[in-house]
Order: C-alpha cells, then structure tokens, then sequence
C-alpha cells in the first residue's frame, strides 16, 4: 500500500483531509517561473530544456508543498512532433501550421516517429522523478485527441471550435484520420512518460464541452477509452485523470465509459451536482474558480471550505476548475492551501 496521498485518493479512499495541487501551478504568477523562463529565451525553449523545465515543475512544490507536480510541458508539443510547425505569439498565443484537407494530413508523419522530438520531455520526467520529495506523486500528461486536433485544424486557439467542426461535417474522412493518428500518438507519448517515472496521467479535454450528443461520445468518450484502456493493459494499476472541460452533462458516467480514474470538473457546475452525479462514480478532481486565487480574501476561505465539505464523502483530490491565471497573487495559493489543510 502506497502512502502518497494523490495515489490513496485515486484508489478511491476516502482521506480526511484531500491532497491538493493545481492546473498550471508552474506558471507566470509565480516570479521564479518568469525568472527560469527568461533564462530559456521563449516558452518552446524552456519545455525542451531538461533542467529548466524540471527546474520549474520543482519550483511551486517547494513553495506550497503540493501533493502533485505536473510535469511541464505543452499539449501543442505532440502535433510538433507530428510535424506540425509550432510557435507561440507572446501575449496571444500558440500558432501552428494548419491541417485543413487530405494533403495535409498526407505531410504528418507517423506515430513511430514522435520521440526524436519529445525525447528532452521524458529527461524532464526521469530527472523530476529522482529530485521530488518522496510523497509528491509525478503527473504525466497529454491533450485529448479532439482539443489537439482543434488546434491543428485552425492553427491557433480559437473559441467555439468552429474551424475543426467544419472539417468533421466537410471531409469526415480526414478529420477521423487526424482523430486515429492523434490517438496512438498519444498513447506512445504517455507510455514513454510512464517508462521515465510519471506515476498518474491526464488527458486534457479542454475543448470537450463543443462536442454534442453523438459526437461527445464519438470524439471525447472514445478517443480516451482507448487510449484508458491501452495505458491500463501496458502498466497495470497506472491511474489515469480525464478532464472532458465544460462537458455538463457528458460528465454523467464518464469514469465507467472511459475507464479514468478520476475525472477532473470544470467551474461550470457546483461541487454539490459534481458530488452527486460524478463523484459517486469514483475519484473527482476540482473545482475552485481560479478567480479566488486574484481576489483572495474571506471569499476564497469560504469558497475552499465549501469545496472541500462538497466533496468530503467520496474521493476527491483538491484542484482549480481550471488553470491558474498570471494575474493571480501567489500569496492566496499559499491561503488556499493552508485552508484546505488547517480547517
Ligand atoms: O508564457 C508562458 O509561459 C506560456 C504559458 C503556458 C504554460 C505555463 C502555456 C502556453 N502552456 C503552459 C504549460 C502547460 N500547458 C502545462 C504544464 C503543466 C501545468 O503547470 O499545468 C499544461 C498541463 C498545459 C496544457 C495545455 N496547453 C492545455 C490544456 C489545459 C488547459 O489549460 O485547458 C492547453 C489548451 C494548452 C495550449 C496552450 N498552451 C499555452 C497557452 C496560452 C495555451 C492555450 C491557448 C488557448 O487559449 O487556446
């Protein structure tokens, strides 16, 4: 029996206090993450840099002593191994060539030869998993086939997805084949992560919550099934964390369609409708508002307390709804997680 707390609570027990980390908890609201990056030159840089990269996963454990490090890196970085040109416009965001039709589908190259490009990702994962203390639990990670895709597709983040529902209605085709070749990228990419020492994965769906009806279970459900069920059958007992974002009612018996063990809730709906309708399917991971951690105060006490009573009969492990912003006052994080743990 293992006596990380992340691992005890994926397990599905049931801890007094729940262990806590959060999404993005390396990033530019902490100023030794601005320090290490400006070191690295631009964000690219500083993912393909062992070092730096493990340097700044370490960074907020050794300040709030969080339960998990998440290993950093990018989800853009898999479509860039793919072949994918991949750059990001600073104050906008990521920019990529695009994958509009057959042709370019055709230029991608194949699941076989991603780790010549990931290869400083899983140095970063062995040399994290030497240096963490021995109760932080090490998080490996990779986007879902669909919100990759929908960058691929538009190039850049767009807001309703509209670029990649035009080619799933237009050239279903194609848009399957970037699904498929996402999918059993993905599964390498994490099976590598897992053989240089990540002890949980998570797939981000960000941009689940477009996908409808059908295509909900076609392209959110199903992609991660697969790779759930492929991961479990190449390292048994690895838990996974799916975090279909924004997905409502999709939510409802996520963890029994997928196979997850835990299921990661956006701040779209309330910790109790996530306690009764997903939580007791298994583990839950969520779902403070991340704006607490910019305002701070008497609200972002009572709003943790809320959160942890909410959850407090099943198993659950303490998260952000979704990252942490630059904006936010690392002071509060430190308030959040005194909160959880002192009452
Ligand atoms: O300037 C900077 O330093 C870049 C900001 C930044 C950071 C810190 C980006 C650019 N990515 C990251 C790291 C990152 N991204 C991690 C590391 C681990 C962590 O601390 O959590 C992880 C897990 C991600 C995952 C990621 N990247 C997602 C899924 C989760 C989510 O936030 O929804 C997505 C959609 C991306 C794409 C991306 N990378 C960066 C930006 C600004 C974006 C979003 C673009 C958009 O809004 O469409």
């Amino acid at each position: 029996m293992t006596d990380k707390t992340i691992l005890r609570a994926l397990k599905g027990e049931v801890l007094p206090t729940p262990p806590v980390w959060m999404m993005r908890q390396a990033g530019r609201y902490l100023p030794e993450y601005r320090a290490t990056r400006a070191k690295a030159g631009d964000f690219l840089s500083l993912c393909y840099n062992p070092e730096l990269a493990a340097e700044v996963t370490l960074q907020p454990i050794r300040r709030y002593g969080f339960d998990a490090a998440i290993l950093f890196a990018d989800i853009l970085l898999l479509p860039q191994a793919l072949g994918a040109d991949l750059w990001f416009v600073t104050g906008e965001g990521p920019r990529l060539s695009t994958i509009t039709g057959a042709e370019g589908f055709a230029k991608l190259k194949t699941k076989d030869d991603i780790h010549e490009t990931l290869n400083p990702v899983y140095e970063t994962v062995s040399i994290l998993s030497e240096e963490l203390p021995k109760e932080t639990t090490l998080i490996g990670f990779a986007g879902a086939p669909w919100t990759v895709a929908t960058y691929m597709i538009a190039g850049r983040g767009t807001k309703d997805q509209g670029p990649a529902h035009a080619l799933k209605a237009e050239d279903r085709e194609t848009f399957v084949k970037i699904i498929d070749l996402l999918t059993v990228s993905t599964i390498e990419y994490l099976s590598k992560q897992v053989e240089a020492g990540a002890e949980v994965v998570k797939i981000f769906d960000s941009w689940a919550g477009s996908l409808k009806g059908q295509d909900f279970e076609d392209f959110a459900v199903e992609p991660a099934r697969k790779i759930i069920a492929e991961m479990k059958a190449r390292f048994p007992g690895l838990p996974v964390i799916a975090f279909p974002r924004e997905a409502g009612e999709g939510y409802i018996g996520f963890h029994q369609k997928t196979g997850a063990d835990c299921v990661a809730l956006d701040n779209s709906i309330t910790p109790e409708w996530g306690a009764e309708h997903v939580q007791v399917s298994g583990c839950v991971q969520g779902n403070l508002a991340s704006s607490h951690m910019v305002t701070g105060g008497q609200a972002l006490i009572d709003e943790t307390r809320h959160v942890v009573k909410a959850f407090s009969k099943g198993p659950h492990i303490f998260n952000l709804g979704h990252g942490i912003t630059p904006d936010a006052d690392p002071e509060n994080v430190a308030l959040m997680v005194e909160t959880i743990r002192n009452g």
